[in-house]
């Protein structure tokens, strides 16, 4: 029998030996994440010189911020005038610094007048060495159906295209008379039961592309689907990239994607770069006579993956969310480059073109893929893996989306959940095993 002043010794010394490491390990990634974050407070937009902005790098941050990192990915500027920002592009036509993006503005219930809070949606430009802004166009809705616009792009002549989530449609509209000149409604084509069981958000329409010949390239990320609409005759099935697939289904073509990237004929395409972001991963999808064939794929520690730009030089610059930083990989996919961001949804290298608009297609540059299975055999990299298998993937992507916001790593929140309960049990048995006790303040007579 052992006895009990040693009892307690051994179980002093094993909770110590679990608890300290962890809180040890959470206080240095939480200095060690913040301090890769502190640098983007240095400038804003607007004192920055165009010479820095050659090669340069744009992230539109979801948690509210637009950066500027340099060549050698340290963030030299950040703006964070909305609350947040989608995509972004340089938008060379209205001046070689100016960039346009789709922001959103949270508008408090008793500012909106509505029964709940409002997002205003903005399309603005903005000149990143004059901090000169011009708003285009806006649009102020309840929040109450998944409000915001995730994309908008300028096509020339004053006009932009915009993918209205809130209305589940894409319309096309004049900035300088805000008429709308064209639209297009999910509901020409698609059936309501399809995108699964979404009532507050149908479609999540989130990416708009104007392509070569009348022809318009649509994500509708609950629909698993890549869409081509000829403007005069609708959707063109023959061309739909996806399948709408059982939320159960495995080895799906497209798991809510985001940011489809047209590669042309002449870049050795018709190909579609796009971040298949339920599934971890970057892939390629290359049009052939029979239809699309997958022809390229990226998913090596991957989080959320929500924009890939094929680049001039034939590397991939890769927006990984949930892992708050934007990579950049070369043709052997080594990464050569990164700039942490929180929560980042577009990146944009200055200099190449507008997404992948100055890149070629995987089959041109004969890229080979890599895949977390053949890459990943780390220890974090199984765990990962088999949290995957455990956890049904919204109550995974809730929790990176939450963590990815604050400047903890994934890791460093796990070990908190395990060691502030241990330490709080820990205390708990201090205190039986002092001579104190509790004595309540009120007694009855
Ligand atoms: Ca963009
Ligand atoms: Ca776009
Ligand atoms: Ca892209
Ligand atoms: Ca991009």
């Amino acid at each position: 029998m052992i006895d009990k002043e040693v009892q307690k010794t051994i179980l002093r010394i094993s909770l110590a030996l679990m608890v300290v490491p962890s809180l040890v390990y959470v206080g240095l990634d939480i200095g060690l994440v913040s301090a890769s974050s502190s640098s983007q407070d240095s400038n804003y937009p607007g004192t920055i010189s165009e010479s820095e902005l050659e090669g340069a790098t744009l992230i539109a941050s979801q948690s509210g911020s637009l950066s500027v990192a340099s060549k050698g990915g340290t963030i030299i500027a950040r703006m964070s005038a909305h609350d947040a920002y989608f995509d972004v592009d340089r938008v060379k036509p209205l001046g070689s610094a100016t960039v346009l993006y789709a922001a959103v503005d949270i508008i408090p219930r008793d500012e909106c007048g509505w029964r709940s809070k409002c997002v205003r949606n903005v399309v603005e430009t903005y000149n990143l060495t004059t901090g000169e802004t011009k708003l285009l166009y806006e649009q102020t809705i309840p929040d109450e159906t998944a409000p915001q616009w995730h994309d908008a792009d300028y096509i020339g002549d004053g006009k932009i295209v915009v993918a209205d989530m809130s209305r589940d449609r894409v319309f096309i509209a004049n900035t300088t008379t805000g008429i709308i000149t064209w639209q297009w409604q999910a509901g020409q084509a698609f059936d309501p039961s399809s995108g699964g069981d979404n009532p507050q958000d149908w479609t999540h329409l989130n990416d708009v592309e104007v392509l070569p010949g009348d022809r318009i390239m649509v994500s509708m990320r609950n629909q698993d689907q890549v869409i081509f609409i000829n403007k005069s005759e609708g959707v063109d099935d023959s061309w739909t990239l996806g399948e709408d697939r059982d939320p159960s289904a495995t080895n799906r073509t497209l798991y809510a994607q985001h940011n489809p990237d047209y590669i042309t004929p002449e870049n050795g395409g018709p190909a579609v770069l796009v971040a298949d972001s339920e599934q971890d991963r970057i892939v390629e999808f290359q049009r052939t006579e029979s239809g699309w064939t997958q022809t390229w794929e990226y998913g090596v520690n991957l989080g959320w993956p929500r924009d890939a730009d094929r680049l001039p030089n034939g590397h991939t610059l890769i927006t990984d969310s949930h892992n708050k930083r934007v990579i950049e990989i070369n043709e052997r996919n080594e990464i050569v480059w990164q700039a942490n961001a929180p929560l980042p949804y577009d990146a944009e290298r200055i200099g190449t073109g507008q997404e992948s608009s100055g890149g070629e297609s995987a089959v041109r540059l004969g890229l080979s893929s890599a895949t977390e299975s053949s890459a990943d055999d780390s220890l974090l990299g199984r765990i990962k893996a088999l949290g995957r298998q455990i956890f049904p993937d919204n109550i995974v992507n809730a929790i990176s989306f939450v963590n990815s916001k604050y400047p903890i790593s994934f890791t460093g929140m796990a070990a908190a959940a395990v060691s502030i309960p241990l330490l709080c049990l820990w205390m708990l048995l201090e205190f039986r095993w002092s001579d104190y006790t509790i004595v309540p303040p009120i007694k009855q007579k």
